[in-house]
């Protein structure tokens, strides 16, 4: 007989995620604008191997499908963001209808089918004309952004109850507007310091306008947190990695519940920032329902930079690291989750991405066997219920991904799905690791 060690909570939220640039496609279909990200993909160099995601996973089209295999799953809520270029092609003004209808239906789908939908509403693509009028560099797109997160909530708030404003703004701010390696492909701290500013700036002035649109419902917002160990005990390594941490860590946590910037970062970025105006660290400190973590590895930390155009210590992964050369070391979830309620003190927490890229192949079997996937998700699992039993209010876990998608600068060479995708067919194939999840759901732990 099995014997179960791991019991989750009668009403823990299972679930995947995914983000609509990364599996839609359509890129140009029913009057949906250009996003920064079709700009970017298009333009040679950016991505490995010159991918796009024009076609992505075909979900634009395959959507009901896909849902089958969600249901298949057995996930109880699933997380997925809308792209505003599609509902807002210049970003602001004039709405497709065609847009709203394509999430609206989505909407319907999985209700139908008893899944949660969890709506993020910036998971990276902000719309060209946007970025034309200068991007999240610019205060202006702060009320685009509200607009936009009016539109979705007024349309889809009788249905969803759970909304994520943005997805990983350090992301977005600087390695969109500082290391240039995402879209819009900039290279500048100042407007990367800005762009994070307006991020917050955005998400606070969204979060009543969402709450009034759909009542009861749940409003966070979702982090790339990500521990910084020093590689040695000198004391330039230990400074090194608390830099990292701030930069990465501190400089969102800290504004969103109440702190401010971390004055540590202000006096070393020696930046004016003069985007700052009087109200706006109270805007972005708006208390949320959930805080959403996005975890994959740790990093250690050495006082070395980069490079000198790269002002940013070197972080160095070793050890056992998955096909993005990422550390797996799940203690450093418990240990963030620890930090994010016992210091930080949010009152629930979702764990809205974790999961693995390796190298996956359909064997002769017809079926991808993926064990290394497993272990890393059961390893991870361990670590949320440790912390669940130390009284952290984890509340979901979503996996990511949902299915093999285009991942960024590294186009479709990294596979972080439970579902594998053959690009060239469309043909989704269930991995071990989805059957494995399937179970884990079904029996509420393994
Ligand atoms: O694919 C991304 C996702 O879009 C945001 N979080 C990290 C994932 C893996 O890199």
């Amino acid at each position: 007989m099995d014997k179960q060690i791991i019991q989750f909570p009668k009403d823990f939220i299972w679930g995947a995620a995914t983000a609509s640039y990364q599996i839609e496609g359509a890129w140009n279909e029913d009057e949906k604008g250009e996003s920064i990200w079709d700009r970017f993909s298009h333009a040679p160099g950016n991505v490995q191997d010159g991918d796009t995601g024009d076609m992505a996973c075909d979900h634009y089209h395959r959507w009901e499908d896909d849902l089958k295999m969600i249901k298949q799953l057995g996930l109880k809520a699933y997380r997925f963001s809308t792209a505003w270029p599609r509902v807002l092609p210049s970003g602001t003004g004039t709405v497709s209808e065609a847009g709203l209808d394509f999430y609206s239906k989505l909407v319907d789908g999985l209700l139908k089918l008893d899944i949660e939908p969890y709506i993020t509403l910036y998971h990276w693509d902000l719309p060209q004309k946007l970025q034309d009028k200068g991007g999240w560099p610019a205060r202006d797109i702060v009320d685009a952004f509200v607009e936009y997160a009016d539109l979705v909530s007024r349309v889809l708030g009788d249905r969803v109850k759970n909304w994520i404003t943005l997805n990983e703004p350090w992301v977005s701010a600087f390695v969109g507007y500082d290391y240039g390696a995402h879209a819009p492909g900039h290279k500048s701290r100042h407007e990367a310091l800005a762009a994070a500013h307006h991020l917050l700036l955005a998400h606070g002035n969204a979060v009543p306008v969402i709450r009034r649109n759909s009542p009861g419902s749940n409003v966070g917002i979702t982090l790339n947190l990500t521990p910084q160990v020093p590689a040695s005990p000198s004391v330039a390594d230990r400074t090194a990695a608390n830099w990292v941490d701030g930069h990465i860590n501190r400089w969102f946590l800290d504004p969103l519940v109440g702190r401010g910037y971390p004055q540590d970062m202000v006096n070393d970025y020696g930046d004016e920032m003069a985007f700052i105006q009087p109200g706006d660290l109270e805007v972005a400190s708006v208390p949320v329902d959930f805080i959403g973590i996005n975890y994959y590895h740790r990093s250690v930390v050495r006082s070395e930079k980069v490079s000198e155009e790269e002002n940013t210590p070197r972080t160095v992964f070793s050890g056992d690291v998955t096909e993005m050369g990422w550390e797996v070391h799940p203690e450093s979830l418990y240990k963030m989750l620890g930090r994010l309620y016992f210091d930080y003190d949010f009152p629930v927490i979702h764990i809205t991405e974790n999961g693995a890229a390796y190298v996956d192949e359909v064997s002769a079997d017809g079926e991808v066997h993926d064990p290394k996937r497993v272990s890393y998700y059961a390893r991870h699992l361990e670590q949320v219920h440790r912390a669940i039993e130390a009284g952290i209010p984890v509340k979901g876990y979503f996996a990511w991904s949902l299915m093999d998608n285009f991942e960024w600068a590294y186009g479709y060479s990294k596979r972080f799905g439970l579902v594998y995708v053959d690009y060239q067919s469309q043909q989704r194939i269930m991995k071990d690791s989805a059957k494995w999840y399937k179970t884990v759901i079904e029996k509420n732990g393994f």
